[in-house]
């Protein structure tokens, strides 16, 4: 996904040769968790059908779970996988990471524009792994689980991860109250939801309509428009120049996060060549370890607009209720931190 500004082999082999150089500014304490006091309960909303940055960004979600810095509420799926195995890939990976019983849904009218090419992976990761989920077509409901998690928690302490359409927001947002609480959709938002972090866009300003956006750009529009909670950003210009995977190979080969990275094509190759865009990564260790200075800094407060055919512009708002992130470092601190995350602890 993401392919709205293609990149050149030339360019990316050169930015990966960077990348993999050594940091000698990067300390120990960099690759380790950031000071934290209670693991963060996260519900992460994923399109796990067509990148691998999904499986990579469910893996670093499950190495800061392992470290305490996170609890792995639920996983719902954003887009549907023509192979019907988005929902069984997510159960892949949370069973090979010792959490087979995560709940998990599956969104199933999935993103309003039609997308039929197969998915890379999906099918051989359901099909060489084990897990226990049926289909999507006959899993949880994605906003179930969705409506039950919240419930659940306590006011104010769950963190949403998207990186993929925004479907299930737009559709939590506009939900009656049910048997798990009879609150509507945006209140119980605003009462459950402590912080919600979206990968999708390009800020300030998009050149072109970048694919989390284009996917769904009606649910796009309903988020940003009437998301009643704070919102952090984190557009393509990040992830791009986030190069991760490579050092996959190392890892045994019945770690489905591998198997992932080298069945997805890219460039000419497959993802675990040289690493590729690791957007949803990003997302997953912003939602967790939050605003690092040392790492992050955020664009004033604000608001972002989505145009009819999925631009996406930030523009300046006091009362708003949007940011963006930038860096704050050189983008191979994070990738390395990333990468290090992706490697599966024995
Ligand atoms: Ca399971
Ligand atoms: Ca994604």
């Amino acid at each position: 996904m993401k392919k709205m500004i293609p990149l050149r082999t030339i360019a990316f082999l050169a930015i990966s040769w960077m990348v993999s150089l050594a940091d000698p500014t990067a300390s120990a304490q960099d690759q380790q968790s950031a000071a934290f006091d209670a693991p963060v309960h996260v519900i992460f909303d994923t399109d796990m059908a067509s990148d691998c940055d999904d499986v990579g960004a469910l893996a670093v979600l499950h190495a800061l779970a392992d470290s305490g810095e996170a609890e792995i509420l639920a996983v719902v799926t954003n887009r549907k996988c023509p192979a019907n195995a988005s929902a069984a890939v997510c159960d892949v990976v949370n069973t090979f990471y010792g959490r087979p019983d995560i709940p998990i849904g599956s969104d199933k009218d999935g993103a309003k524009v039609t997308w039929n090419k197969p998915s890379s992976f999906t099918p051989s990761l359901r099909d060489e792994f084990p897990h226990d989920m049926p289909a999507d077509d006959a899993a949880p409901d994605a906003l179930e689980i969705y409506r039950k998690t919240l419930a659940s928690q306590p006011d104010r302490s769950v963190v949403i991860c998207s990186v993929g359409a925004l479907s299930n927001l737009a559709d939590l947002l506009d939900s009656p109250p049910d048997q798990h609480s009879p609150l509507h959709g945006d209140a119980l938002i605003r009462q459950k939801v402590k912080q919600t972090v979206v990968m999708g866009g390009h800020f300030p300003r998009s050149a072109q309509p970048e694919t989390n956006i284009r996917l769904d750009p009606a649910a796009a529009v309903t988020v940003v428009n009437r998301w009643p909670t704070e919102i952090i950003w984190q557009g393509y210009e990040i992830g791009a120049v986030l190069h991760c995977g490579k050092t996959l190979r190392q890892e045994a080969a019945d770690n489905p996060v591998r198997r992932a990275f080298e069945i997805r094509p890219f460039l000419g190759g497959k993802a675990i060549d040289h690493g590729k865009p690791a957007h949803d990564q990003a997302a997953v260790l912003i939602a967790v370890r939050g605003i690092d200075p040392k790492r992050w800094k955020l664009s004033p407060i604000g608001h972002v607009v989505v145009d009819s055919d999925g631009h996406t512009e930030w523009r300046p708002e006091q009362n708003g209720r949007h940011r963006f992130v930038q860096f704050a470092t050189r983008p191979q601190r994070i990738a390395e931190t990333i990468e290090t995350l992706m490697q599966r602890k024995q």
